[in-house]
């Protein structure tokens, strides 16, 4: 049994993460490849009890250091439980966001990236993905698309201005920068079909 490969999908709100990853999971299927489609904060039950806390409530809620260690400990439990067991089983993960949100989201409230990945290799041994693939769309475009969906609602992130969400974009761009192999910027603004062939180009390598 080989193990199964790790995906995450990265970007901004309303960037189309959750309709790729299912239809990720939809061609892998296709060509004869298990693959689970997971989220963070959340993706086990112990880490879907965090992200009520983190999400929910205003944006003076928690501190950036907090918010920090809350989404370490909810990831550290989604790695051990979810995770690591089904990519030992042989079967692929397609994760909605994992560690690189933090390094961009809580990074761009001055959080220190090499305290986010110490934290990062505590909690889930330094667990990374196979291929990140970050979907960009401008911020405006990407709410949109979020506020149509929700009809206005908006959790504690959604809730921050355009500075806030320019800081975290410029973030996932500087890792993709930094780690050209993993991390993959993907142009989200296109047609959800389109986005997914970019997607498979992405990951062209690493199919069987
Ligand atoms: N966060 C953090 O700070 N630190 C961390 O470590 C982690 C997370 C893990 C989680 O929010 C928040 O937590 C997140 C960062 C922070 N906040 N922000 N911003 P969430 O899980 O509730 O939501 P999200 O991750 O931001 O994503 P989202 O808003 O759910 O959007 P999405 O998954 O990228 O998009 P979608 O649901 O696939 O699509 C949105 C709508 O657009 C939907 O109606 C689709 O049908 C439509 N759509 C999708 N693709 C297209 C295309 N190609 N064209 C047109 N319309 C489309």
């Amino acid at each position: 049994m080989t193990a199964g490969r790790f995906l995450s999908l990265e970007g901004g709100e309303g960037a189309g993460k959750s309709t790729q990853a299912a239809r990720l999971a939809e061609v892998l299927a296709a060509r004869g490849i298990e693959a689970i489609v997971t989220r963070e904060p959340g993706g086990s039950e112990g880490a879907e009890g965090v992200r009520g806390l983190l999400l929910g409530g205003d944006v003076a809620r928690w501190s950036a250091h907090s918010e920090t260690l809350l989404f370490a400990a909810a990831r550290a439990d989604h790695v051990e439980k979810r995770i690591r067991p089904a990519l030992e089983s042989g079967m692929w993960v397609i994760c909605d966001r994992f560690v690189d949100s933090t390094r961009a989201y809580q990074g761009a409230q001055d959080i220190d990236d090499a305290a986010i990945l110490a934290l990062h290799a505590f909690g889930s041994k330094g667990l990374l993905p196979d291929r990140t693939l970050v979907l960009e769309i401008d911020h405006e475009a990407g709410g949109a698309r979020a506020a149509t969906r929700d009809a206005g609602a908006l959790d504690r992130f959604g809730q921050r201005g355009p500075d806030f969400h320019a800081a975290v974009a410029a973030g996932f761009r500087r890792i993709a920068e930094r780690e050209p192999e993993r991390v993959r910027l993907i142009d989200a603004d296109a047609d959800p079909a389109t986005v997914t062939d970019r997607l498979l180009e992405a990951i062209a390598d690493l199919l069987p």
